[in-house]
């Protein structure tokens, strides 16, 4: 046998032993994790008129409960999976039949459990501008509260088709500002690119599911209005607990 042949065997065994041993991460003794659809934090009609009733309604109880039900279909192969974050940083060393369904649909269930929270009625939490901590490092990464949501608003504006932006506490502190496709989220290590990797304390839905019946295509008028439903209190409470 010549050595390129027999370096090529050892490759074929090596990437055999990779592929056999990936879908045992997650294959650990403990209870299957379970998630379910969270109530909304206010009734579906509260966030009026930035969002109407009805969009909440389907976007709520249709959408995001069938992200659930698929999600969930995944972790009960995984079992011993710790939290909902350590699976979606992790999807690559999953089983490959289970990639897709934990990225679209368990990206889908965290995304719109941060989205329903990160949202208040105006006025009455929702709006304003942030204080504290969070402020002094928007302040400090973006320039201005202004040029923070210029960023952030021209991230969702210009992501094309369906997807998220997103505020990004990185590893090192700083803040960023991105956008992702689809129900890919920051959390994603190895789908999502490395320089947006982190804990995304802020996140905007840009499918047009999310603005449809109220907008139409007005994209932009969804997204101007938005920032008078941003629950700072709780977007600061995130940023303060990593
Ligand atoms: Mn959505």
């Amino acid at each position: 046998m010549n050595i390129s042949r027999r370096t090529a065997l050892k490759t074929t065994a090596m990437m055999g032993v990779a592929a056999t041993a990936a879908p045992r991460v997650f294959a650990r003794a403990g209870a299957t994790l379970k998630v379910s659809l969270p109530d909304l934090p206010y009734a579906p009609d509260a966030l009026e008129p930035a969002i109407d009733r009805k969009t909440m309604e389907i976007h709520h109880g249709r959408h995001h409960a069938g992200y659930a039900n698929n999600f969930q279909s995944a972790l009960d192969r995984l079992p011993g999976a710790r939290s909902v974050e350590e699976v979606l940083a992790e999807i690559p060393a999953l089983p490959g039949d289970l990639q897709t369904t934990v990225r679209n649909n368990g990206g889908g269930h965290w995304n719109h459990d941060l989205f329903w929270k990160i949202m208040a009625p105006p006025g009455r939490g929702g709006g304003g501008v942030p204080a504290g901590d969070l402020a002094a490092r928007i302040n400090a990464d973006f320039g201005s509260f202004a040029a923070f949501t210029e960023e952030f608003s021209n991230a969702g504006a210009t992501r094309f088709g369906s997807g998220w932006a997103w505020l990004v506490a990185r590893p090192d502190g700083r803040l960023v500002v991105g956008s992702t496709p689809n129900q890919d989220n920051p959390l994603m290590k190895g789908l999502v690119p490395d320089d947006l990797i982190g804990t995304p304390i802020l996140g905007l839905d840009v499918w047009e599911h999310a603005y449809y019946l109220h907008y139409q295509n007005r994209r932009g008028d969804y997204i101007s209005n938005w920032w008078k439903l941003v629950n700072w209190e709780e977007v600061s409470r995130r940023f303060e607990a990593i």
